[in-house]
């Protein structure tokens, strides 16, 4: 998880990514979204708080985990899997640099796009794959 956080494009510009975890539905026992137990955590210097209910990593600073709460904005990695094109990742993964971004647009796969980041508002998703088959 950590290194995932470290290697996501938009640590450049988030220090706090939400990670999907939460103690919502009983208070001290923390899940991922789907209901999973976890396996692993990195809590930091007395945390969790428990009067917070979402985890969050600290991933540019100490990568350790908090407590907050839910309601606060932040990157995160929890819903990368949706990521259906560069308005995903400028919207809700906070990615504001031009570059080369996976996306997986009907969910039967992955490939890398360029993502216009800067231009009127960004989050425009290049297709430069098709561009190079139409042009060949
Ligand atoms: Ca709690």
């Amino acid at each position: 998880m950590d290194e995932l956080i470290i290697s996501t494009p938009s640590v450049s510009v988030c220090d706090r990514f939400w990670l999907g975890g939460n103690d919502i539905a009983l208070n001290g026992n923390f899940t991922w979204t789907d209901g999973s137990a976890w396996g692993y955590a990195n809590w930091g210097p007395g945390q969790p708080d428990l009067t917070q209910q979402c985890v969050e990593s600290k991933a540019r600073t100490s990568g350790l985990w908090e407590t907050e709460p839910c309601g606060m904005e932040h990157c995160f990695v929890c819903a990368t899997y949706s990521m259906v094109d560069c308005k995903d990742w400028f919207v809700h993964g906070g990615a504001q640099t031009d570059g080369i971004y996976p996306i997986n647009p009907d969910g039967k796969g992955w490939f890398n796009v360029f993502c216009d980041m800067t231009t009127d508002g960004g989050g425009w998703t290049v297709f430069q794959r098709y561009l190079f088959k139409l042009l060949h």
